[in-house]
């Protein structure tokens, strides 16, 4: 028992230095774990392959190796920002705790920013931070009333799968209200105790 807690807890600080990944919309390149300190994963460039996102119905969908973590979206309605000044928030920050997945909608017409309407050109940047530093991945769009998230996507709140986080979203996961006492939210409880290792792990280093 004791030497599969230290392998476990050897395995999950190894991730640890992994950072976020953003999952959904597709990030600008394949994730750099070094360079996600900086703006946009250091992607300086916009991408010309855009993602079509849906204008007040998407998801963000992320993975995370920090079980607490601060989040929030900045938006640029620039074809090519270039630094920070060029975003204003598109979703407020907040605190969560999730390590695994993280999924939620986002309905980025609600703030009503200028600009942020059917057919923009637009860049999204996450900005998360799990207690190291904070840290940025961004994604390229173009926004569409009638665009969907395909059911591929993973959208996932910690280890266990639930239900689209809103109606406008099908993900194809099954609905939450059959998972009661079944392997899902046993493998909920699993993850709580191992969280609670690494907790005292921590403490003590
Ligand atoms: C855009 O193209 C780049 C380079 O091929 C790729 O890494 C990235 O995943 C693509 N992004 C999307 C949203 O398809
Ligand atoms: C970004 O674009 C500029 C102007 O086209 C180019 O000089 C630069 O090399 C690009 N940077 C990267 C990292 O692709
Ligand atoms: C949006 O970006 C695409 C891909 O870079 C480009 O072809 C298109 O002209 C842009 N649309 C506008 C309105 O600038
Ligand atoms: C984008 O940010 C850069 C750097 O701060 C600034 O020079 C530029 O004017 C900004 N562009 C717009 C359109 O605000
Ligand atoms: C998104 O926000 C806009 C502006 O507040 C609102 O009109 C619209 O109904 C919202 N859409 C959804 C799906 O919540
Ligand atoms: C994850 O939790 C957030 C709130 O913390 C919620 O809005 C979202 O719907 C949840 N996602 C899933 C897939 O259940
Ligand atoms: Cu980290």
């Amino acid at each position: 028992m004791r030497l599969q807690s230290i392998a476990l807890v050897g395995s999950l600080l190894g991730v640890a230095s992994a950072h976020f990944h953003l999952q959904y919309p597709p990030p600008r390149g394949p994730f750099v774990a070094d360079q996600e300190v900086g703006f946009c994963d250091g992607y300086v460039n916009s991408t010309t392959n855009r993602t079509e996102f849906p204008l007040d119905g998407g998801i963000i969908s992320i993975t995370s190796s920090h079980p607490h973590f601060t989040f929030g979206v900045i938006i640029s309605t620039l074809e090519n920002p270039t630094s920070f000044r060029n975003f204003t928030q598109a979703v407020d920050y907040f605190v969560t705790e999730s390590a695994g997945g993280f999924c939620f909608p986002v309905n980025l017409s609600a703030k009503n920013l200028p600009g942020v309407q059917e057919g923009a050109n637009v860049t999204v940047q996450m900005v998360f931070d799990g207690g190291d530093e904070k840290l940025y991945q961004c994604a390229d769009l173009t926004l569409k009333q009638a665009a969907t998230v395909s059911s591929d996507v993973p959208c996932v709140n910690g280890t266990t799968t639930s239900g689209s986080p809103s109606a406008a979203v099908e993900t194809g996961a099954p609905s939450p209200t059959a998972t009661t006492g079944d392997a899902s939210s046993l493998s909920a409880l699993n993850v709580a105790g191992m969280l609670g290792i690494v907790g005292s792990v921590w403490a003590v280093l």
